[in-house]
């Protein structure tokens, strides 16, 4: 696909990603959008999206992002859905099917391909990856390639997840050529936390304890913790994940107290224990190296229970 060829006689060009926007969702979006801005600047581009998180503002543009899903433009000449099918895009459907023409670029499997015209490749990293190969590569500047870079960056873990390819390495390589500082990028997208993140992540992992001969990590936040902090749940992200980064360990377990009684748990594997598997049986679900679920009882109970689950895939 090129996107170039549905852009003949078009004056309005939609564009929306799924909702809760993350850094692939952003980065699609915004890279088309900029792409569009530069070489069609007499197109009305609109980009319809929920608030996007913090640290992907840095993004050129990402101030003119429609948050309220309001337009003067009734029917867009075109739309086109990034990183999701149109079923996601919330409040940006109505736009996407009172359109005169739909694109769906995207690479989630369970994507049948929304649009009047589909480029749904599950096998690529992220959607921004398919933006790329849509764009004419001579049009692209540095701010285009850093909403590229940016989304492939995210979705694929900074380079290390299973969806990562050699193509998406050859895209990589051609988007640091621009020469924009790729490190300070990483680092703020992916790596950086708030000082309220760090000591509650150095807080459960102080109070981690190892089990089954030290193959599984445990730790868990008490609501009571999570309070004297002022913690969100979004403050625990990738506590789990560090833990996993212990030296012996093939499976790691974090819990945190949502309600008296009731855990929220999130398990890692390093492939060893299918932890999808384990949270299924408690109602959760996922892939075999990360998943959750929802569990009641006391902190013990809860750990015990669980605990059955991954000891017995350990010893199988
Ligand atoms: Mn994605």
């Amino acid at each position: 696909m090129r996107i170039d060829g549905y852009l003949t006689n078009v004056g309005t060009v939609g564009i929306s990603g799924h909702v809760r926007p993350d850094g692939d969702c952003v980065g699609s979006c915004m890279s088309m959008y900029l792409y569009l801005k530069k070489n069609y600047p007499n197109i009305r581009v609109d980009v319809f999206l929920e608030k996007i998180p913090q640290e992907l503002t840095f993004i050129k543009d990402s101030d003119k992002i429609n948050n309220d899903f309001v337009s003067d433009v009734e029917s867009y000449d075109l739309f086109i859905a990034l990183d999701c099918g149109k079923e996601r895009t919330g409040d940006a459907e109505k736009f996407f099917d009172a359109a005169k023409k739909t694109v769906n670029i995207d690479h989630h499997v369970s994507n049948p391909g929304t649009g009047d015209e589909n480029y749904v490749v599950p096998t690529a990293s992220s959607a921004c990856e398919l933006v790329y190969d849509v764009l004419d590569k001579e049009r692209i500047d540095t701010e285009i390639a850093k909403a590229i870079y940016t989304g492939m960056v995210t979705d694929t873990g900074v380079f290390k997840y299973s969806n990562t390819s050699p193509k998406t390495m050859e895209i990589a390589a051609k988007l640091i050529a621009y020469g924009f500082d790729f490190g300070s990028l990483i680092d703020h997208v992916f790596y950086e936390k708030t000082y309220l993140q760090n000591q509650i992540l150095g807080r459960a992992l102080l109070e981690s304890i190892r089990i089954l001969d030290g193959r599984c990590i445990v730790s868990v936040i008490s609501k009571q913790t999570m309070d004297f902090y002022g913690a969100v749940s979004s403050d625990l992200d990738g506590i789990v994940s560090q833990m996993l980064l212990t030296i012996g360990v093939d499976c790691s377990i974090f819990a945190y107290e949502t309600a008296p009684l009731e855990y929220k748990v999130s398990l890692r594997s390093n492939g060893a224990v299918d932890v999808a598997k384990v949270a299924g049986i408690f109602g959760g679900g996922g892939h075999q190296r990360a998943a959750g679920c929802s569990v009641n009882g006391t902190y013990h109970d809860v750990i015990n229970n669980i605990m059955k689950y991954v000891q017995h895939q350990l010893e199988e």
